[in-house]
């Protein structure tokens, strides 16, 4: 059998896509309507105080396009707080005027091929650490996308030996390095979970950004041979600030 690569799994991941029923919000009264918005603000201090104690982390943001209206990103020690987040979210009052669109299952992922040599545990690295249990960071936009390794004819990713696949990464990575400082990705594993073999969330204050990497790694052979990808979306951060503004009618 052919040499799997080795993965380190940190916080498991929901991503969370819902459409927003304006019309159905536009018949409240603005007094319901900010009672509603009062009971979903109280959920999200709850997350911010389980980010702040270091226990998991979440993203807010507002999708641009018909794809959905918002979407929640959120990361737990454990499937069962996601599935119990989801349940908790479901029973608010404005669970109701939302649809659900998309949704995504994982855990983050480290993969071993840049991995050097070494006895340490890489889970008591605190820089490994702190890529396995990421604080997402508050940045102006998302970008998320799910995506597979082809397994065809000769493009089969999962029968190349493991040096070409550790080569094809090396180069793979170095692009993505020349974007340090302007995104932060996030990789996430899904084989076993969901529909893809791996979500990709990137977060850049420059929108643009999203579009400059993606684009240079699809000349890539990695992503160029092998890449095969869903549905992009691309949001703008919903904070405390502009919360009300997104609600208001
Ligand atoms: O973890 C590391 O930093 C080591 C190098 C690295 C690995 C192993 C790395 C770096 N990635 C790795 C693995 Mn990546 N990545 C993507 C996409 O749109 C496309 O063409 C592909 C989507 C982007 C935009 C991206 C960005 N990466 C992976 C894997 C798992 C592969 C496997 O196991 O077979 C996938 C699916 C994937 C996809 N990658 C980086 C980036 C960026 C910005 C970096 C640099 C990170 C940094 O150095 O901080």
């Amino acid at each position: 059998m052919n040499e799997a690569a080795k993965t380190l799994d940190g916080w498991y991941c929901l991503h969370d896509f819902r459409t927003i029923n304006w019309p159905a919000w536009k018949t409240l009264s603005s007094e319901e309507r900010q009672q509603i918005v009062n009971e979903f603000v109280t959920m999200l201090e709850k997350w911010d105080v389980t980010e702040k104690a270091g226990n998991g982390s979440h993203a807010v943001y507002s999708v641009v396009g018909q794809k959905a209206d918002i979407m929640f990103m959120l990361l737990r020690p454990t499937m069962e707080e996601l599935n119990e987040i989801e349940n908790a979210f479901n029973k608010t009052r404005f669970a109701e005027f939302t649809i659900p669109t998309y949704s995504y299952v994982s855990v983050v992922e480290l993969s071993n091929y840049m991995a050097g040599d070494s006895d340490e545990d890489p889970y008591q690295n605190p820089h490994v650490r702190s890529r396995l249990y990421p604080e997402l960071p508050k940045a102006n936009h998302i970008c998320f996308y799910p995506m597979d390794k082809r397994r065809d004819g000769d493009d089969n990713w999962y029968m190349l030996p493991m040096d070409s696949r550790r080569e094809m990464m090396r180069s793979h990575g170095m692009i993505g390095r020349s974007y340090a400082g302007k995104v932060k990705q996030v990789i996430t594993g899904s084989v076993g979970f969901d529909d893809w073999e791996w979500g990709v969330t990137l977060f850049a204050d420059d929108i643009l950004q999203f579009k400059k990497l993606v684009y240079e790694m699809r000349f890539d052979e990695v992503s160029a041979r092998f890449g095969e990808f869903g549905s992009f979306y691309v949001g703008n951060i919903l904070t405390e600030e502009n919360l009300p503004s997104f609600f208001h009618i």
